[in-house]
């Protein structure tokens, strides 16, 4: 397991050759469309990451398909991104994007989530999509609540903080996906943050391309409900905080790769052969 410190990663700085000007990642990429994200909400950042990403692994569009549930996270790619894009319904994203990679393996799924819709009401799916080793790859963005339907407490609030529901402070313990995913049997697990964007890129480019069940959990910032109700300031001084927070090692940001295994779908076609399909 490798563990990154807390660097001042930025896309200027990113590794291996130019960066692509915005205009020519936007014009490729982003549908021009209005945007419903608030000002400084993590999940721009996170759409331009994960546009750049895909552009360095030189996909082909045509083959690449953008599964979402409900939630402000849930928007990155539908309708922002210019690829085929399924937006269904709240935590159901992975049963959905099982269903496209069984039946046309050769597709790159990409699953965009939020902590309510992938460690809540989707949680059941997300453990087991790990377990069975499916190669999809999973971008669970860690905003710590509810932020699509007014910021209420998620799986993910860490103890004591307020919500919409917890006014008095949180009274639950947090999940720590990282270790949850990584016991739960995913090929690759990763954590960082909207402020170390260079690392971003290269986490979901290394995602789309290992084989099996990859997880990337980018901690994020909601100004709107969990920085304003928690006095986190705004949406700058929020992901300054994340980085403090990395550098400290209170947060832990890093990356596990497990021994190679074998891959569901790659299993299945297996069976199919042997069963003189
Ligand atoms: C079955 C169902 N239950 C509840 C909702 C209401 N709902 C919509 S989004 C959401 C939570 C979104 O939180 P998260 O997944 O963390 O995404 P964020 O908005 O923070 O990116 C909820 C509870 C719903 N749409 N469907
Ligand atoms: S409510 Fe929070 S997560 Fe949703 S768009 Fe606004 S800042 Fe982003
Ligand atoms: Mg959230």
């Amino acid at each position: 397991m490798r563990k990154w410190r807390g660097g001042a990663f930025c896309l200027r700085h990113s590794e291996g050759g130019q960066m692509k000007s915005t205009s020519f990642i936007r014009d490729k990429y982003i549908r021009n469309l209005p945007t419903r994200f608030c000002d400084g909400c993590g999940n721009g950042i996170i759409l331009n990451c994960f546009a750049r990403a895909v552009d360095n692994l030189k996909f082909d569009l045509k083959n690449l398909v953008c599964v979402s549930g409900i939630g402000c996270s849930a928007w990155i790619p539908s309708p922002h991104f210019n690829s085929d894009t399924l937006h269904v319904t709240h935590g159901r994203a992975i049963a959905y994007a099982t269903g496209i990679k069984v039946f046309q393996p050769h597709l790159n799924v990409v699953v965009f989530t939020g902590d309510g819709d992938g460690a809540g009401i989707g949680g059941n799916h997300l453990i087991h999509a790990a377990r069975r080793n499916i190669d999809l790859a999973v971008i669970l963005v860690n905003n710590f609540t509810y932020g699509m339907t007014g910021g209420q407490v998620s799986p993910t609030t860490p103890y004591s903080y307020i919500s919409e529901t917890t006014i008095r402070g949180n009274p639950e313990h947090p999940f720590d996906l990282f270790e949850l995913m990584k016991a739960a049997g995913s090929q690759y697990v990763a954590r960082t943050t909207t402020f170390h964007s260079a690392r971003l890129i290269k986490t979901i480019e290394k995602a789309m391309s290992i084989k099996g069940f990859s997880f990337v959990e980018v901690v994020s910032q909601c100004p709107t409900y969990f920085g304003r109700r928690n006095r986190l300031g705004d949406a700058v001084q929020m992901i300054h905080l994340y980085e403090q927070k990395a550098k400290s090692g209170e947060l832990f940001l890093g990356e596990f790769e497990r021994e190679k295994r074998p891959e569901l779908t790659e299993e299945l076609e297996k069976l199919r052969k042997e069963g003189g399909e």
